[in-house]
């Protein structure tokens, strides 16, 4: 649909006067404001977001949609911080904790096709022992076994970890993790900025303006990040707007945001007490709200693990234009809190068809978003 039938469309449905001119900025490519975001939480219905968002989505990108061939290496779910959402962490020696030793990761890795990959992910907990030798091993080991993957790797909650345990500053943690093969780092940690509902969600882990800083850091090394939001438990609509705010200015600054993921909290085996989901009808608004007001982050991921295959695929008319990737059953953050795929796993062509019958265009990418194939 060009602008001139999707204005037709916003006027014919009578939709509401400020609501029109919000749409109307969008068009002229001018820039939401935060009242304006806000606005569009509390009062435009599905429908109208969602176009709105599918039209900057394909103006900006076409139909195309992106993923790339990944896997997650989770070296330990021991966790220093026990953040009151959290399914996922265990103390040392729980029957259900992990500490994988490096040489059991690089086992793993190797039984990975060299063609199956173009990246590892990698996101654990903050363990309590583990120096930034074991990093330093980890990432030159990952390169070692399968040196043509990039390593995205470690949020920055555990850089500020590996900085207050190591004695050293986050510049010269990120220093020597780049010089080991670090090439990106995953948005993990962001959680909620706000900081009343962060201390009570999270109290111990990495302050709001610590985390900006750590990936403002990143991205004046040349490190390209992604920047995520858990929504879907106690924050109001002022938060989230909030919470975009912030990364929506240091992107105005750095320009180093690659992706944002909006993370659906999951509600099992955790002890913040949240007794009911948000339904997915509210999931596709976030998605087309972020996509509205993060004008300057170039992409829009659903991480399909967490919310399905199945309604993942909805997602791509709402604004989302990244698929992730294939996974490779690799994950247990999101399996523990009762995400919807218990284990997660696409073969590249089984991602294509499901990208294809959204009637959309496969991009595989790898982690820096150039184009490796159009499918
Ligand atoms: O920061 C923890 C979230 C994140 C729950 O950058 C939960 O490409 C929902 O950031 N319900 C880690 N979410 C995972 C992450 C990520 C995932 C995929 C891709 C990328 C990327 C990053 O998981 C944590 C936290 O926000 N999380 N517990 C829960 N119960
Ligand atoms: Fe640790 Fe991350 Fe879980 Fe918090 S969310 S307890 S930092 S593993």
């Amino acid at each position: 649909m060009n602008t001139a039938e999707i204005q037709d469309i916003i006027v014919k449905t009578s939709v509401a006067k400020d609501l029109q001119s919000i749409a109307d900025k969008v068009f002229q490519e001018e820039r939401i404001t935060c009242d304006e975001a806000l606005k569009l939480y509390e009062k435009a219905d599905l429908n109208f977001v969602g176009l709105l968002a599918n039209f900057v989505k394909t103006k900006k990108f076409g139909s195309s949609v992106f993923f790339n061939k990944n896997i997650h290496v989770e070296p330990s779910n021991v966790c220093v911080h026990k953040c009151r959402f959290c399914s996922y962490y265990r103390e040392s020696g729980s029957q259900e904790s992990w500490e994988y030793s490096i040489e059991e990761i690089a086992e793993q890795l190797r039984t990975i096709p060299a063609e199956a990959l173009t990246e590892v992910h990698i996101v654990g907990g903050c363990h309590p022992t583990r120096t930034i030798d074991y990093y330093c091993d980890l990432l030159k080991t990952v390169k070692q076994v399968l040196p043509h993957v990039f390593i995205k790797a470690f949020t920055a909650v555990e850089i500020e970890y590996m900085a207050k345990m190591n004695h050293l500053s986050v510049t010269e943690v990120l220093t020597k993790l780049k010089q080991c093969g670090l090439d990106a780092m995953p948005g993990g940690g962001a959680e909620i900025f706000d900081e009343k509902l962060r201390a009570e969600m999270c109290p111990s882990k990495t302050k709001s303006a610590d985390w900006l800083a750590i990936h403002k850091e990143a991205h004046l090394l040349g490190i390209q990040t992604n920047a995520t939001i858990l929504y879907g438990h106690k924050e109001t609509f002022a938060q989230r707007v909030d919470h975009l705010n912030r990364l929506r200015t240091l992107q105005d600054e750095t320009h180093g945001f690659n992706a944002f993921i909006p993370l659906k909290y999951k509600k099992e085996n955790n002890v913040l007490g949240i007794e009911r989901e948000l339904p997915w009808t509210e999931d596709l608004r976030n998605f087309s709200i972020s996509r509205l007001f993060l004008d300057n982050i170039p992409h829009l991921k659903v991480y399909w693990p967490m919310l399905g295959k199945d309604f993942s695929q909805i997602t791509l008319d709402y604004g989302v234009d990244d698929f992730d990737g294939t996974i490779n059953d690799s994950t247990k953050i999101y399996s523990m809190a009762g995400s919807v795929e218990k284990r997660p796993i696409l073969t590249k062509e089984e991602m294509i068809a499901l990208i294809k019958e959204s009637n959309k265009t496969p991009v595989e990418r790898d982690t820096m978003y150039s184009v490796i194939k159009k499918y």
